[in-house]
This record gives structure tokens, C-alpha cells and sequence, in this order.
């Protein structure tokens, strides 16, 4: 849908969140913040709940294997999480993830789907929005993340190659990451962080207007995707500082990056995609589901059991399998990656 047959629809009984100048910017420049959509006590705060007893359990088996000397009880998220990779020499993003791994997936592949986050993925306040950029019938696309951005100088390194464990998003377009079925999906990331995201702690940056040359050529590097400095305006980039309870709307070929964390806490930040139902969602063996319809209200989900439920199956299903899904369509023999 377009913004005139949007707003002509909403001239109807159900009115736009975002103003017709918001919704202008996102479609112009590919991208929109929308600070304070997002209350942090009552929005942030119990995903933040939540994930105590998520590094609670991490720290107690951790201890009990003898790989951390103290579970580090008395200290916040972050800091307790930094403690445990020091201490340990090992990263755990995915016992924190509310997402797959595109490879290797066993039963035992950590996975967190607690109810706060569903709860978060079904926000009100946050659907309002993407109802405004992509209109009322809204599918939760699986690909989602948690992100726990290390500081740069106490991330461990791989022993073997000296890299970091945690990697920094080079340049891409989340379009880059999907199946090519998925390329005309009106894919809707939004990134909203759960501590304030600062230039220094490495919040993210973006080329305004990057969305409007195409699909670009990503080059796989170390086990990544990224977008060769010459074919985007790298120079016209601009970071995205966000407080807790603003929120990052993405154009799926908006080109984008993060930027190094350079202070002592960890960069903690969520990224959830919506796209219209029925579009392809890129990721055919995880499952999404219908967050919003107008047109069908009983197709929506509303019970976080079911939708965990519906993870672990996932789960089941490609752990048994024999053959992993390919998602990626680049190579790095290209010209362009030489
Ligand atoms: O948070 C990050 O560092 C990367 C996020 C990203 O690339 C995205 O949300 O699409
Ligand atoms: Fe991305």
C-alpha cells in the first residue's frame, strides 16, 4: 500500500500513529526514528525482568561447570554479562536469542522465547507504527534478534584466528540476508535498544536514501556479509543515537552498520521485522505469525505459550534434518568482493 491509499484507508475509523511527514521521511529516506514510541517502565523494563533469570540460569550452570568462579548475582545485566565472557573466554548471544541459528541446530540449540519478549514483538504502541509504514495486516517475520554488543576491549577472541567473538554488523541491507523469494517483501525492521545506544557504546549508522539504488552486492567476509565501500555513499552515513523507548524504523535496503563499542557496558538492543501476511518472510522454516490483521482479527496470535511452542518445533524439525537451508545467495569469488 502506498502513503495516498494508506491515508485514504485511514480517512476510515482506524487513524495512523505516525503523521503523514513521518511516514513521508521513512518512504523518502528509508528510514524513521521515533523517539519515545516505547515507554521504558512499562515497555523495556519487563523484557529487562525477564532476561535476569535468562543470565541467572546461564551463570549458575556456568559456575557449577566450573568455567566462572561466582554467578555474579548482585550485578546489572550488562556487567554481569561482560564478567561471565571475560571470565570464561566465550561468548552466549544465542542463549539470549529469540531466533535460530541459520546452521547447526540441535535440540539443545539455546533458544529464549519468553513471554515478555512475544509480549514486546505484539506492542500496541510498536504495531500502531508499523501498521502506519506497511499497513493493517502485519506478519511477525522470524528473523529477530537480540543483540548484545561487547565493548571492544574486553570482547574475548577466537584463539584460533585472534578475531572477536562478537562481530560488529559490517555494511548491509537486511534485503541482503533473506532468500531471493523474499527480495520484493516489504520487509520493516525496527531497532530499538533496551539500555540508551550512544555513538560510544556503538549505536547503529545508515545512508539516508541508500534504499532507492536496488539490492546491492554483499560480499561474504569471515563467516559475514558486507557491501563494498564502492557501491554506496559510505561518506554520507549518518549514526542513529537512541534512547531507551525510541525506535529505529529500516527500509529493507536501507544500508546500515553499527558502529564499535567503545565504552564499558554492553550495547543491548532488540530487532524485530514485520512484513505485510502473505509476503514471503525469507526464512521459511521459522515461524512467524499474524501480529495484527483488521481483515481477520481471529488469525491473530496472542499467546506467547503457543508461539514458544511454535520455536521449539522448529527446533525439532531442523535438528533432524540432514541437510541445512541455504539463506545465503553471495559469493566471494565476485568482481565487485575482489
Ligand atoms: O544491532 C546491530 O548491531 C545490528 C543490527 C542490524 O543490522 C539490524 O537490526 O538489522
Ligand atoms: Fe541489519
Amino acid at each position: 500500500m502506498n502513503i495516498t491509499a494508506y491515508f485514504n484507508y485511514c480517512r476510515g475509523e482506524i487513524m495512523p500513529y505516525l503523521t503523514e511527514e513521518q511516514v513521508k521521511q521513512f518512504e523518502e529516506q528509508g528510514y524513521l526514528v521515533v523517539e519515545n514510541l516505547l515507554s521504558p517502565a512499562e515497555d523495556l523494563d519487563p523484557i529487562i525482568e525477564e532476561y535476569k533469570d535468562v543470565i541467572d540460569r546461564l551463570a549458575q550452570q556456568l559456575y557449577t561447570q566450573g568455567e566462572i568462579s561466582s554467578i555474579y548475582a548482585d550485578l546489572p545485566f550488562g556487567k554481569r554479562l561482560m564478567q561471565i565472557y571475560v571470565e570464561s573466554g566465550k561468548e552466549y548471544t544465542q542463549y539470549f536469542d529469540f531466533c535460530l541459528p541459520q546452521k547447526k541446530v540441535t535440540e539443545d540449540t539455546p533458544i529464549w522465547v519468553g513471554p515478555a519478549v512475544f509480549n514486546i514483538i505484539c506492542n500496541k504502541k510498536l504495531l500502531d507504527a508499523v501498521e502506519s509504514l506497511i499497513g493493517p495486516e502485519i506478519y511477525a517475520n522470524p528473523i529477530q534478534h537480540v543483540r548484545l554488543k561487547t565493548p571492544e576491549q574486553l570482547t574475548p577472541k577466537d584463539p584460533e584466528t585472534g578475531r572477536p567473538l562478537v562481530p560488529n554488523a559490517s555494511w548491509h541491507q537486511d534485503n541482503g540476508v533473506v532468500l531471493p523469494e523474499a527480495d520484493e517483501t516489504d520487509m520493516l525492521t525496527a531497532w530499538f535498544p533496551l539500555v540508551d545506544a550512544t555513538v560510544e557504546n556503538g549505536c547503529l549508522e545508515l545512508v539516508p536514501y541508500s534504499h532507492r539504488t536496488g539490492l546491492l552486492q554483499h560480499c561474504p567476509r569471515d563467516g559475514f556479509l558486507q557491501i563494498p565501500s564502492k557501491l554506496f555513499q559510505q561518506e554520507r552515513a549518518i549514526p542513529i543515537p537512541l534512547k531507551r523507548g525510541g525506535v529505529l524504523f529500516m527500509h529493507r535496503r536501507t544500508c546500515h552498520a553499527s558502529l564499535m563499542n567503545y565504552s564499558d557496558d554492553v550495547r543491548w538492543s532488540f530487532d524485530l521485522r514485520y512484513n505485510p501476511i502473505g509476503q514471503s518472510t525469507g526464512r521459511n522454516d521459522f515461524p512467524g505469525f499474524v501480529a495484527r490483521s483488521r481483515s481477520h482479527p481471529e488469525t491473530e496470535l496472542h499467546d506467547p505459550d503457543r508461539w514458544a511452542q511454535m520455536w521449539y518445533e522448529a527446533r525439532r524439525t531442523l535438528a533432524r534434518r540432514k541437510e541445512n537451508p541455504v539463506y545465503n545467495r553471495w559469493h566471494a569469488d565476485a568482481e565487485v568482493c575482489a
